[in-house]
């Protein structure tokens, strides 16, 4: 592909300026490996300077314009308050993610923990997140349990997935109007031996258990390398309970580094079938939240250098020759189709991008323009003191 159609570029520049991709609070506070948490500068010390970040990354990139909150990090008196204050800033609360991984109760797990005391707290919490969701006004609950075994014998697994049944049953019971509760799975870790939501197919078959509005969730770095993704997405957009995603990526295991780094091909891919679902616009109820820890480097910076990786691939996807493809492989021409996927991946779509900003008011390069703003240096200089945030490990 080398001259993008004036058609083809009408078409894909509406499509990308209604993309809308969700950023996480805690991507903007501390965070490390289980060696080591690295203090960096000018860190939010509450959930409003995690907000103030999150603003600061929509106003750059134009298509961020919500926030996730986790919960108990983002706690705070009045989530009424810090839903205005968000609005004054120019963005809104989003997805409530619960915590059930961080407190000594939870060491043979939360939902599934064989004492029902231990349970029962755990879906407190998960009640106590719908609570909050009323009072933002956020659509989606999202759930990741830690739940799982280190040693064979150590529970009995079909037990544990009976409390868990029980636990999102009552949960789910919990949303009102089109309130979604989203479930996320995890390959492993912090359990080694046995994982109670391992993988997405126990999340869809919990997820239809439940109603419709229970959606699975793909965390891009949730599986086994190799992994085919873009089937799994294929699989349940067809199934209709693909409710989001956490986009990071990996080289090893969920290493949350930033998204279309390590494989912006498969970013590619994964929204080529967004795209051939027509499920890239907000109105189909796709969730496309990042879920980063970014270790060592400057946080803010990341997650907008994130953002314009999904836009990139966003952009590919959408520049795909439908028809081509189709009638390539009609015919059966193999390397035909698999060559019209290539066309549009190998297209440089950097000048289209910068079109887009330009149109949107934007500055063309949002990185560049961050870095000019002082924005960093500003926020190194105010947030003094005080007890920076952080997921805690
Ligand atoms: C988990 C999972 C969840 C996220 C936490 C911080 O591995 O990906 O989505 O909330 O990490
Ligand atoms: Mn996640």
């Amino acid at each position: 592909m080398t001259d993008i159609a004036p058609a083809t570029r009408t078409r894909v520049l509406a499509a990308l300026r209604e993309q809308r991709i969700e950023t996480p609070s805690w991507a903007y506070g501390n965070s490390g490996t289980r060696f080591k948490v690295f203090r960096q500068e000018g860190v939010p010390r509450d959930p409003y300077e995690k907000i103030a970040d999150a603003a600061t990354v929509h106003r750059f990139t134009g298509v961020a314009p919500t926030v996730a909150l986790h919960i108990p990090w983002d706690r705070v008196d009045d989530y009424a308050v810090l839903a205005a204050y968000a609005k004054e800033q120019g963005v809104e609360l989003g997805t409530i993610n619960a915590n059930v991984f961080q407190d000594d109760d939870y060491r043979l797990g939360s939902v599934t923990n064989p004492d029902p005391a231990v349970r029962r707290k755990a879906i407190g919490h998960l009640l106590e997140c719908v609570d909050i969701m009323d009072a933002t006004g956020s659509r989606d609950l999202k759930l990741w349990f830690s739940d799982g075994t280190n040693y064979p014998g150590q529970d009995s697994i079909p037990q544990r997935q009976d409390r868990l049944a029980a636990a999102l049953r009552e949960a789910y019971g919990r949303l009102t109007g089109d309130q979604r509760l989203l479930l996320e799975y995890k390959l492993f870790e912090p359990a080694f031996y046995m994982t109670d939501v391992p993988d997405w197919g126990t999340a869809y078959a919990h997820c239809v258990e439940l109603g419709e509005r229970a959606q699975v969730v793909i965390d891009t770095g949730h599986h086994a390398p190799g992994t085919n993704v873009e089937f799994i997405v294929a699989f349940l957009l067809r199934a209709g309970r693909l409710g989001g995603f956490d986009f990071n990526s990996r080289f090893y295991a969920d290493d949350d580094l930033m998204v279309g780094a390590a494989n912006p091909f498969e970013l590619f891919r994964v929204m080529h079938e967004i795209v051939g679902a027509d499920a890239l616009r907000p109105a189909y109820g796709i969730a496309f939240m990042l879920d980063q820890c970014h270790n060592i480097e400057p946080k803010v910076e990341a997650v907008i250098r994130s953002v314009l990786n999904v836009q990139e691939a966003t952009a590919k996807a959408l520049l795909v020759d439908v028809e081509a493809l189709a009638a390539a492989q009609r015919s059966g021409d193999v390397l035909g189709a698999n060559a019209v996927l290539m066309d549009a991946y190998n297209t440089d779509v950097r000048p289209l991008l910068r079109d887009l900003r330009t149109e949107m008011g934007l500055d063309p390069d949002p990185v560049g323009a961050y870095r000019r703003s002082g924005y960093l240096e500003k926020v190194r200089a105010e947030r003094v003191g005080g007890e920076q945030a952080g997921w805690g490990a």
